[in-house]
This record gives C-alpha cells, sequence and structure tokens, in this order.
C-alpha cells in the first residue's frame, strides 16, 4: 500500500487496510513458526575425543516432532574450524566414510546419528577440547529453523 493512497483513504478504507494488515502479520509469520519453535528436537549428543589432534565424531538423536519431513542441512561449530556431515558405508568387509548434504528427519519420528551409521567430522579444533567438556553445534534444518547443540565429549573408553 502507498503512502498516497493512505493520505486519500476514508477512514473506512484505512480501517479495512489495517486490518488486512494485521491479518497479514498474522498469516506470514505462522510460516516461520518453525524457527522460533523448531519441530526438531536433539538429544544424547556427544563427542567420541580422540587423541593427537585427531579427527573427532559428533553424534546426536535428533526428533521430529512436526507434520513434515524435516532436512538436517548444514552444521557448525563455534570449536571447530570443520565440520562435515559423514555416513560409514559397508563396502563387503570394508567400510568407509563418504560425505552427505542433508540427513532426513522423518516426520514424528527420530533420525539417531549414531556409531555405524552418521556422524559429524570435527576436524581442526579452535581450542585444546579435553574429556568432559562440552562443545557446541548449531544445526540448520530445512524448515528454517536452527538448534543450538551442547555435545558432551567422553574419551573412546566412557563409550565402549
Ligand atoms: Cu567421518
Amino acid at each position: 500500500m502507498s503512502m498516497k493512497r493512505q493520505t486519500i483513504a476514508t477512514r473506512a478504507a484505512t480501517l479495512t487496510a489495517v486490518l488486512f494488515s494485521v491479518g497479514l502479520l498474522f498469516s506470514t509469520p505462522a510460516a516461520y513458526a518453525g524457527s522460533t519453535t523448531p519441530a526438531v528436537t536433539a538429544s544424547n549428543a556427544w563427542v567420541r575425543w580422540l587423541p593427537n589432534g585427531l579427527p573427532a565424531a559428533g553424534y546426536v538423536t535428533l526428533k521430529n516432532n512436526g507434520d513434515k519431513n524435516v532436512d538436517l542441512t548444514e552444521a557448525t561449530s563455534p570449536d571447530y574450524d570443520m565440520v562435515m556431515l559423514h555416513q560409514t558405508v559397508s563396502n563387503g568387509s570394508t567400510q568407509q566414510m563418504v560425505m552427505v548434504d542433508k540427513v532426513t528427519v522423518p516426520a514424528h519420528g527420530t533420525r539417531a546419528i549414531a556409531p555405524g551409521g552418521y556422524h559429524f567430522m570435527l576436524e581442526q579444533a579452535k581450542h585444546a577440547i579435553k574429556v568432559g567438556d562440552t562443545v557446541h553445534m548449531t544445526l540448520d534444518f530445512s524448515d528454517g529453523s536452527k538448534l543450538d547443540v551442547p555435545f558432551t565429549v567422553k574419551s573412546p573408553a566412557q563409550v565402549q
């Protein structure tokens, strides 16, 4: 609506316009509801720490409380320069890691990012990280929501 139109509008027309705007205010942000109350929640987040600056692996269980599938599309961390999403793939007797660009969390379902399947590959720690620390990751989802998740750092011995 232009300013010019507003100035020549009658009181009734202005009221209609205001109501229309209010309607928009309520309808548009509903599409963004995911950014304030994310459909996906995280639990059991931990990092398998390895000595000598070796890459660590991050794991988490994601739960989607919404009616639509949501993809995990990106992960970043204030504690590591590099965060990649990997999948361990069995190739007969050997195992290898492949990069994946997304992991789908099914509607009303869970997706475990767990040993033997998906993991976050954490490389180039920005500071010394030791067992018992908490590191953080920000997870980006296809519905526009972001989740800041604290990960407990565990030693390989603790998780066997
Ligand atoms: Cu990996």
